[in-house]
This record gives structure tokens, sequence and C-alpha cells, in this order.
């Protein structure tokens, strides 16, 4: 079964958000199988949004990505990292389609209240980047037999 990182940015730590956009992801049926707070550094975020240094903004970004700690978070579900990309919604908040989290949650390009992993190969990637590997607890639970079919599995 696939797993997906997310970040919880900043603006969403700030405004008080965490818990209703981590309840999105376990209403749905996703488990969470990392879960911690860190201070980004400029380094990590360097790596992290490497396609994006060039750009005019990536300052603004990084120091954005820096205002407060964030809650990093690793989730784990059938097709896990389409299923959180379609529920992330487009990257301007006012663009995203109501119903995502972006769309619902927020007004900015750049504050757009979470990261979610783009590929299986960069979910991976990401992963490894932000968590040790005994901060991942790779379990199945009872509710798994309730929410896919035996196929699904
Ligand atoms: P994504 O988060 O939807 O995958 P990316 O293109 O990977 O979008 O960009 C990473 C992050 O950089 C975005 O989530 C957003 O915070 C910021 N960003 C992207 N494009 C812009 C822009 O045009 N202006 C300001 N910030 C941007
Ligand atoms: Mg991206």
């Amino acid at each position: 079964m696939e797993q997906t990182f997310i970040i919880l940015k900043p603006s969403t730590i700030t405004r008080g958000l965490a818990g209703d956009v981590l309840t999105r992801f376990e209403r749905k049926g996703f488990i969470i199988t990392g879960l911690k707070m860190m201070q980004l550094s400029e380094e990590i975020l360097r790596e992290h949004y490497a396609h994006l240094v060039d750009r005019p903004f990536f300052p603004d970004l990084v120091h954005s990505m820096m205002r407060t700690p964030v809650i990093v978070a690793v989730v784990k579900g059938v097709d896990a990292v389409a299923v959180v990309r379609a529920m992330t919604g487009a990257t301007n908040c006012r663009k995203a389609a109501p119903g995502t989290i972006r769309g619902d949650f927020g007004m900015s390009g750049q504050e757009n209240i979470i990261h979610a992993s783009d590929s299986p190969e960069n979910a991976e990637i990401e992963i490894k980047r932000f968590f040790k590997p005994d901060e991942i607890f790779d379990y199945k639970p009872l509710t798994f037999a309730a929410l896919y079919a035996p196929d699904e599995l």
C-alpha cells in the first residue's frame, strides 16, 4: 500500500487549522503512519523546493516556510499520492476547487495550507528526507476491512 508525504505549512499552524486539515485525511480513510512537528531550515527547503530555486518568489517562499515550525505527516492508503493530491487542489487557493483543502481553507498561491508529494517516486524521496526510518509506523489497522474490498488491498 502506498504512502505519501504532507507538510502542514506555517500559515496553517498560525491560523489554527492543523487539526481540521489532518481530520480530512483521517475521515477520507487514510491512516497516519508518521507525524511530528519540526522547524524547517533553508538547507532542507533548498532540497525540497529544488525545482523552484531560480524563481523570483523563492526567497519569500523559504521565509514563509520557516516562519513557524511545521507539522510533517506520512499517510497511507491505496493510491495515496494521487488521492491526496486530488484532495489538496490547485496550487493557488483562489483557483483550487471548492471541496479541496486549498479551495476550502486558503486565499493565496504561496500560503496554500499544505504540501503534498506529486508522484510516488517523490513521495519516497520526501519521506526519507523528513523522517527517520524508526519514525514511520507501518501498521495495518482493523479499519481496512471496512474501507476496502479484499481485491483492492
Ligand atoms: P504544489 O505545492 O501545488 O506542488 P509547486 O509548483 O511544487 O506547487 O510549488 C511549491 C510551492 O511554492 C507552492 O505550494 C507554493 O507555496 C509556492 N509557489 C508556487 N508557485 C508560486 C508562485 O507563483 N508564487 C508564489 N508562491 C508559489
Ligand atoms: Mg510541488
